[in-house]
Order: C-alpha cells, then sequence, then structure tokens
C-alpha cells in the first residue's frame, strides 16, 4: 500500500509517493515525510536531510526492519554539533572575506569546503546579549540579558528556566561541552556558569579577558597601550564549577583550550555519543594574545596573530573530526559574536566595507562572518540569503530531531532550506536592537528583504572617537528618525544612500513599519538580569579565593577597576 506524501521545502509539488506500507504507517508517529519521490533511495534522502535525523527506530520501522532492530546506530545517530564562535571579528576580517593581511589557511578552506554566508546577523552588537541569543534562539530582550553585557562582579546572568542548545539536547543523550569565553554570569557560588545551563563541561574564562583587575597588553617589548600586564590576565580559568589557574596565562591558553577540544571529539566519537562542542574563542577580543609560536607571525600586527592562532586551532579542531572518522557526521558552524571594536584602530578588526562595528545597529555592528561545514551534506559554496546566530536552535532542533523548546517564544528560524538545498531562505525580516536597550526605544532598525530602515541611530565609543565617520563617534547621540533612514543594502552596503525621501518608497516603508509594529507587540520583554552588582561574586575578589591573582590587588572591579 502506498502513501501520497509531499516533501518539506519542494514548493508546489503536486504530489508523490513515498513506499509506506501499513506496518510502517501504523507504527510511524509525528509527521510523515512529505515529498516527491521516485525510489525508495530518494525517500531515505529525504528523510535524512529534511527530517533531520529521525530516530534509529523511526527509520528501521520505515524501511522495513522492525520490529528487529538491527540498524547500523552508529549511521543513525544525530549529527554531532561543533559551534565556533570568534569574539569582536568583523565581517572584512577573514581573507576569505576579503582582507589583504590576515592569515587564515584553515577558515579558507573551511570556506572553500562549507558555504560562507554574506549576509549573516547577529543579535547583538556586544558580547553577552548575542551570546544569549545564539544559545536560546530568542532574543536578548526576552531572556533578560539586557542591557549592555555582564561584568564579573554582576549578580545576574542567564536565566535557568530559559532554554539554551545543550539544555535542547540532553534529552537526546547528547554530551555536551562549551570551552572558552561564556559571558552570560557568574554569580553567587557560580549559579549562572554553564555547568548549571545544560552544559556537562566546562573550560575557560567566563568572561572578556580585559574585564578583570589586571588589564594585560601583548608582546613585553611592545607599547602597551593600557596598563598591563605582558602574558596574563588575571582572570580566572574554569574547569566546571572550579577555579583552576588564576591568573590565567595567555601565551599557553589557546594551545590548552585546543587540546581540551581535540580530546573532547576523540572521546565521545569514540563512545559513539553524540556530541555539541560550543567553542567560544577568547581571539580575537582586545587586547589581542597569542602564544609564542604565533607571535609576530603576520604583518597584520597583534590582531592579525590573534587571527592566526584562532584560524590554527579551528584547523585543529576540524582535523580532529576527520582523525576521529566523524567528520561527515558533524555539523560545524563558525560565526563571531559582533563586529569589530574600532576604538582599538588596527588592534579593533574590521568591518571590511560595512558601516560603524561594535556597539552600533549599523551593519559593521552586527553582520558576522559565518560559515557552515557538513562534507557531503552541504554543498560549498557563497550565499547571500539572510540568516542569523537566532536560526542555530531551530536548525539544530531540526538536524537532531530535539523538540523546540516548550513555551518560549522563538525568534529563530530552520536554516536548513539555505544549508541543504540551495533554496531561498524561510527569513525576510531582522529585527536590530541596541546594544543598550530598553522597553520605550525599542527597535532601533529594521530590515526587510534588501531594504533596512533606521529607525534611531547612536555612534558607540567602540566604533572609535576618532572614527572618520562621525556618525560611528560616541559624539553621535541618539537620533530619531521619522521617517525612517531608509537604505537598499544590495546596492549601498555601506548605508550612506537615504532612500526615504523618495515617493515611491512610501509603500515600502509603510510595509516595514507593520512589521516593526507586530514584532514589537509580539515582544515580551524579560526582566533586565545585568542591572546588579557585587563585588562578593567576583571571583578573582573573592575573599579567600584561591588561586589568588597575585599580579595585582583587587580594588573596584571588572571594567571599573583601579589599577593599585
Ligand atoms: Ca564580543
Amino acid at each position: 500500500m502506498n502513501s501520497v506524501v509531499s516533501c518539506r521545502g519542494i514548493v508546489n509539488s503536486p504530489h508523490v509517493v513515498c513506499p509506506l506500507n501499513s506496518l510502517q504507517r501504523r507504527f510511524w508517529w509525528g509527521e510523515l515525510p512529505r515529498g516527491e519521490f521516485n525510489s525508495y533511495q530518494e525517500c531515505i534522502t529525504c528523510f535524512q536531510v529534511n527530517m533531520a535525523a529521525p530516530s534509529a527506530l523511526q527509520l528501521c520501522i520505515l524501511f522495513g526492519v522492525f520490529p528487529l532492530i538491527i540498524c547500523d546506530g552508529a549511521k543513525l545517530s544525530p549529527p554531532n554539533i561543533v559551534i565556533l564562535f570568534a569574539d569582536d571579528l568583523g565581517f572584512g576580517d577573514l581573507e576569505t572575506y576579503g582582507h589583504p593581511t590576515s592569515v587564515t589557511p584553515n577558515l579558507n578552506q573551511l570556506s572553500a569546503s562549507g558555504l560562507q554566508f554574506m549576509q549573516f546577523y547577529v543579535a547583538s552588537s556586544v558580547c553577552s546579549p548575542s551570546r544569549a541569543a545564539l544559545l536560546t534562539g530568542r532574543y536578548q530582550t526576552r531572556s533578560g540579558v539586557w542591557p549592555g553585557v555582564f561584568i564579573p562582579d554582576s549578580t545576574g546572568g542567564l536565566q535557568h528556566n530559559e532554554v539554551t542548545i545543550a539544555d535542547m539536547l540532553k534529552p537526546l543523550n547528547y554530551s555536551t561541552a562549551i570551552i572558552g569565553k561564556w559571558h552570560l554570569g557568574v554569580g553567587q557560588n557560580g549559579e549562572y556558569l554553564p555547568t548549571n545551563q545544560g552544559f556537562d563541561e566546562y573550560y575557560g574564562i567566563p568572561y572578556s579577558h580585559d574585564m578583570c583587575p589586571c588589564p594585560v597588553c601583548f608582546y613585553p617589548h611592545d607599547h602597551c597601550f593600557n596598563d598591563c600586564d605582558p602574558e596574563y590576565a588575571s582572570c580566572p580559568l574554569f574547569h566546571n564549577g572550579t577555579i583552576v589557574e588564576q591568573p590565567t596565562d595567555l601565551l599557553t591558553l589557546e594551545q590548552r583550550y585546543t587540546n581540551h577540544a581535540r580530546n573532547y571529539i576523540a572521546t565521545n566519537a569514540k563512545s559513539r555519543r553524540p556530541f555539541f562542542l560550543y567553542y567560544a574563542y577568547q581571539h580575537t577580543h582586545h587586547p589581542q594574545f597569542a602564544s609564542k609560536a604565533f607571535r609576530n607571525s603576520t604583518s597584520r600586527g597583534t590582531f592579525g596573530d590573534s587571527l592566526a592562532e584562532l584560524d590554527w586551532s579551528i584547523g585543529q579542531v576540524v582535523q580532529q573530526l576527520k582523525d576521529s572518522g566523524v567528520a561527515d557526521k558533524t555539523f560545524v558552524f563558525f560565526t563571531a559574536d559582533n563586529g569589530p571594536s574600532i576604538l582599538n584602530q588596527n588592534r579593533g578588526g574590521s568591518a571590511g566595507l560595512l558601516k560603524c562595528g561594535k556597539g552600533t545597529t549599523y551593519e559593521g555592528g552586527q553582520r558576522v562572518p559565518a560559515i557552515a561545514l557538513w562534507p557531503g551534506k552541504i554543498q560549498p559554496g557563497r550565499t547571500r540569503e539572510l540568516a542569523s546566530s537566532l536560526d542555530l536552535l531551530p536548525t539544530i532542533a531540526n538536524l537532531t530531531g530535539a523538540p523546540l523548546p516548550a513555551g518560549k517564544v522563538l525568534d529563530g528560524v530552520d536554516m536548513s532550506e539555505i544549508l541543504f538545498h540551495n533554496r531561498p531562505s524561510q527569513r525576510e525580516t531582522f529585527i536590530y536592537y541596541p546594544e543598550n536597550p530598553n522597553p520605550t526605544l525599542g527597535i532601533f532598525a529594521v530590515r526587510y528583504k534588501q531594504y533596512k530602515a533606521h529607525y534611531f541611530t547612536r555612534g558607540n565609543k567602540l566604533s572609535g572617537s576618532t572614527n572618520r565617520d562621525h556618525d560611528c563617534r560616541d559624539s553621535a547621540k541618539l537620533t530619531p528618525h521619522d521617517p525612517p533612514l531608509l537604505f537598499n543594502l544590495d546596492q549601498d552596503p555601506g548605508e550612506r544612500y537615504d532612500l526615504s525621501a523618495d515617493p515611491k518608497y512610501k509603500s515600502l516603508l509603510e510595509k516595514i513599519a507593520a512589521i516593526k509594529g507586530s514584532f514589537e507587540a509580539g515582544m515580551t520583554w524579560g526582566r533586565s538580569q545585568i542591572n546588579g552588582t557585587n563585588p562578593s561574586v567576583e571571583p578573582c575578589c573573592s575573599p579567600g579565593c584561591s588561586p589568588f591573582p597575585a599580579c595585582c590587588r583587587c580594588k573596584g572591579s571588572g571594567i571599573n577597576f583601579i589599577p593599585v
């Protein structure tokens, strides 16, 4: 007996027959595959790609071995997930995005083997909210990770009732780990650390390495741009909930992070357990550091050296996936948390031809590099389809078969159409909130297809007090726009030529206003978790903390430290 079904993503296909017998249909549960199939093999392919890893039991039932489950569990297990997340890396910083002096052979290879996104957005132009949005698939305004970022003595953190990708995958027996920068709160007794947010293991510095009492610079014999220690960050290095080193030796940090990642991959691959690795690099955030092997290795200075070490590490991770025999069972996604810190000039990254950078809702603040890799599944190439870090959670849910978080409003959409079918994105819009949002002002800008409307603009010190573009400077105060500034990003990615006065765009502006109004009507602002501070929660300054950061004494804390 045959069943008429249709395949997800195949639009306008009249129908097709997927051969299911009555027993198979009786024991199938959940959504039936929809698609156009000429053979069993096509049907299998549809399942593997579109159904995103149905369980072994489901496949066995469908393809006729039920009730004897003799399928190869390794082949049918859901894919491993690896997210590689750079820090403050701009749209123009990689060779593969056009930078003339960066040295990134491994990212070049990643791009050549994978799908490179040209219009990929993060949900915020600063660290903590961007990370919250990636891990939850929800705007930071919902999860309460606003305004700004957590600092070491913040009392708050990502709330436990938020569902991270790690939380989502745990019921599927995934092993979950984060290496590197967490930046979603520590709290009293480490209550907000990753091991309380769905991750089995954590190894890293829980915030930016310039936030600790002793700021660091790089290269002992170079000019120090701030008061600094040349080789250490006084930040604590955590393994799970325990501080294992303080200050942290930056010269060996990336090597250790990378070894940890390689061992994690090898161990889980050997045990055939699916894993989720979230590797959130300290690179290339200011102040840049690198191990001795990468010092002065590029003509791009400290930023280039830091980027070169990041690139090396990514090559190591990809190589380990190959060495462990799981490269074709692993979905790898590389991106960055926000645009470049132009404040730091040539030590702060590049947005390429995009306008401004970190801390702003201009393109340079939130459009970042992104590359997806899954050998045999994702065809190499470039895409101009619109996508966001918000989309990773629903995409991973689809790939793994994990149920979406119950009772949560998601702002992401599944990217599978872009990744696997070279079809248009489900996403036509993108909403821009400022780095320091509040419910009174709300949305700053809206992208709809190739158009972007700015309702408010504001410069930011992170985009440079001396930036030649005065719109980016901190001196560019909050400015409302009515009608909103309107740019065609396909023609004008640098946001230079305002179209709003042209009457032919009147109906477009009305359409965008309706999108904005509808989104704001559906936005329930989560209670802010970033407002409270208490020095007693700062790990490195807590009484009795061991090892205590001997490089300096704590007085004040975090970014407001007072060096003594
Ligand atoms: Ca960042």
